[in-house]
């Protein structure tokens, strides 16, 4: 009897395997206003008013807050987005992007 080892090449397996992805987070600071951090999640990480407060908290209160998961240019492109426009208005503001 033919097993699965023997029909399917690593190639293959590895062509099915599902892509990585990728957390975008916000770090804490001393300096970016908080409405101005709120802002940011609602806009760029399509979040309800009450669910982005929520999120700003956890990173002001933990240093970190996650905002979405997202494949690898997408998490990119949220990344350079944010970060683009919170140094335009003159913030701090730090975000980052990690596989999960
Ligand atoms: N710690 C900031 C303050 O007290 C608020 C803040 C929250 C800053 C979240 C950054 O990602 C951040 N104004």
């Amino acid at each position: 009897m033919a097993t699965k080892h023997d029909t399917e090449s690593v190639l293959e397996r590895q062509a099915v395997k599902p892509p990585p992805m990728y957390q975008v987070a916000l770090l804490n600071d001393d300096y970016t206003p908080m409405e101005f951090v709120v802002a940011i999640i609602q806009e760029y990480f399509n979040k309800d008013r009450e669910t982005a407060t929520q999120i700003m908290l956890t990173v002001h209160r933990t240093g970190k807050g996650v905002c979405g998961v997202f494949s690898k240019d997408i998490a990119c492109t949220k990344v350079e987005f944010v970060l683009t426009h919170a140094r335009k208005a003159g913030h701090p503001l730090q975000c980052v992007m990690e596989e999960v």
